[in-house]
């Protein structure tokens, strides 16, 4: 109760700040976009992670007023490097399955892309599959509601959520993101590289976008390329950034 308590205030005080991790594509190098993930930097508690404070905030729905916070602060950041004239790519938010259940989601995207003058295509969603499945019966809606205004769908955590893959042909998606437990021992791993190469061969059969998150390793990149995995993400090539060290990250081109 006393840290939920805290994370209200920290909203107000200011203290969540976005961080951004660059994607590339693997074939050429050139950075495709950035994720958004929060910071919360309290004065009493130090630096929070969000796999401490999300669980809570999902809980408290405090989600539901922090998420909106994240998608509103990414759209404007993304739209203010594209004004100072700089190819950013595409911005992708997470969001919780809290705010997914939530059935004006898309009126609620809508609103904060014309408030910040980003284009729709420009923002991405990232919803993790464990969450797509828990909510089958508004995901259809939801998504459909989103694909119109033209945004893209991403399935975080893929591989983890014990999905259908009935769902993955009906549903409007755009990309799947292998989860970086998948990646962290390839090549060595012989499970673990043939579930990788399967999942790549899924997303192309469907026609998505496939990215490896959690690259920390030239071999690991070595492997993805070797079989075509679309990009990658992770410490390889960057950390999560603060706003200015994105900025001089852009600034130094594709
Ligand atoms: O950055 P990392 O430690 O940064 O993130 C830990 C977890 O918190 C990940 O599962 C990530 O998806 C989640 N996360 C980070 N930022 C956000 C956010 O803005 N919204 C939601 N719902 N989850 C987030
Ligand atoms: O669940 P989601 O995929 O949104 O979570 C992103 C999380 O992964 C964040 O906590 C982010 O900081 C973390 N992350 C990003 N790149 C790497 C990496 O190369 N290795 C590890 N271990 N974590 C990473
Ligand atoms: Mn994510
Ligand atoms: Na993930």
């Amino acid at each position: 109760v006393l840290l939920e308590a805290r994370l209200k205030q920290a909203l107000e005080r200011r203290e969540l700040v976005l961080h951004y991790q660059p994607k590339r594509e693997i074939s050429t190098g050139r950075l495709t976009g950035w994720e958004a993930l929060l910071r919360w930097q309290s004065p009493e508690l130090g630096s929070v992670s969000p796999d401490e404070f999300i669980p809570l905030a999902e809980r408290s729905g405090l989600i539901l007023p922090i998420g909106e916070w994240v998608l509103r602060e990414a759209c404007r950041q993304m739209r203010a490097w594209q004004d100072a004239g700089l190819a950013a790519g595409t911005m992708a938010v997470n969001l919780s399955a809290r705010q997914f259940r939530q059935m004006d989601l898309a009126e609620e995207v809508s609103a904060v892309l014309r408030d910040t003058g980003l284009a729709p295509a420009d923002l991405e969603l990232e919803i993790t599959e464990s969450s797509l499945m828990d909510n089958l019966a508004t995901a259809a809606t939801v998504l459909t509601d989103l694909e119109r205004l033209g945004i893209r769908i991403a399935v975080d955590d893929f591989g983890t959520g014990y999905s259908s893959l009935s769902y993955l042909k009906t549903f409007p998606l755009h990309c799947l993101k292998i989860d970086r437990s998948f990646i962290r021992d390839i090549p060595g791993d012989d499970n673990d590289t043939a579930i990788v190469r399967t999942i790549i061969a899924l997303a192309g059969t469907l026609g998505l976008t496939v990215v490896a998150e959690g690259v920390e390793t030239e071999a690991q990149l070595a492997y993805l390329r070797a079989n075509r995995c679309d990009q990658a993400q992770g410490y390889l090539f960057s950390r999560p950034l603060p706003p200015e060290a994105c900025l001089a990250l852009l600034r130094a081109g594709p």
